[in-house]
């Protein structure tokens, strides 16, 4: 199969769109979701997340989701590809939480609730192996190994917010899922991230103009 994961959640959605009183798991990356907070996909639908299917566009793509974790305890993201992944999770303003490259089988990154504070809405970020989120001066946010343990940030940056990547991608992109547990859609109305999720609207709506 050309390109499995995509093609898996497409048939999904279209079925589901079929029966009407169905209700969505799944979201399905709209264009190219966007590399930094700002420019974050946010993903709409009512009741439980359970998946993301979305394609990088070439090595150095990243797409970032807001998502909501509304059961911290049981909360998991795990990476499915054809190409070694990491997995990264950040507050919805880029503070740095955690991340994961090898620690899922198969060159996969996986997150899991050790880092999570608390109930509330996120940003999930995925990229290619060794494509690395940096701060505004350019430090890496987390060490590029060991590579298969999930950590919270321990590079050499001290501020541990997401301004850039270092485009350290290799190979080329492809077709990816994200399966979650414990997960709803974002946003979450009433949340104490209204603020951010507005702007994040906002520029989706400027994106589409
Ligand atoms: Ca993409
Ligand atoms: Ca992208
Ligand atoms: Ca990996
Ligand atoms: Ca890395």
């Amino acid at each position: 199969m050309k390109r499995p994961f995509r093609s898996f959640c497409v048939a999904v959605a279209s079925t589901l769109a079929a029966v009407a009183s169905a209700s969505a798991t799944s979201w399905i990356e709209v264009g190219d979701a966007g590399q930094l907070p700002i420019t974050a996909q946010v993903t709409t639908g009512t009741g439980s997340l359970l998946d993301i299917c979305g394609k990088l566009i070439n090595k150095n793509d990243v797409d970032i989701y807001c998502i909501r974790i509304e059961n911290v305890a049981q909360f998991e993201a795990t990476a499915s590809a054809p190409f070694d992944t990491q997995l990264f999770l950040f507050t919805l303003t880029g503070q740095a939480l955690s991340m994961g490259d090898q620690n899922a089988p198969g060159n996969q990154g996986r997150i899991t609730s050790q880092f999570v504070p608390a109930v509330g809405d996120y940003l999930i970020a995925i990229s290619r192996y060794n494509n690395d989120p940096v701060d505004a001066v350019n430090a890496l946010i987390w060490n590029n190994t060991p590579r298969n343990t999930e950590r919270a940030p321990d590079g050499p940056s001290t501020l541990d917010v997401l301004a850039n990547w270092n485009n350290g991608g290799s190979g080329a992109g492809g077709d990816y899922k994200i399966d979650f547990k414990g997960t709803t859609f974002c946003p979450t109305p009433g949340s104490a991230s209204a603020l951010v999720l507005g702007g994040l609207l906002l520029n989706r709506r400027r994106r589409r103009d």
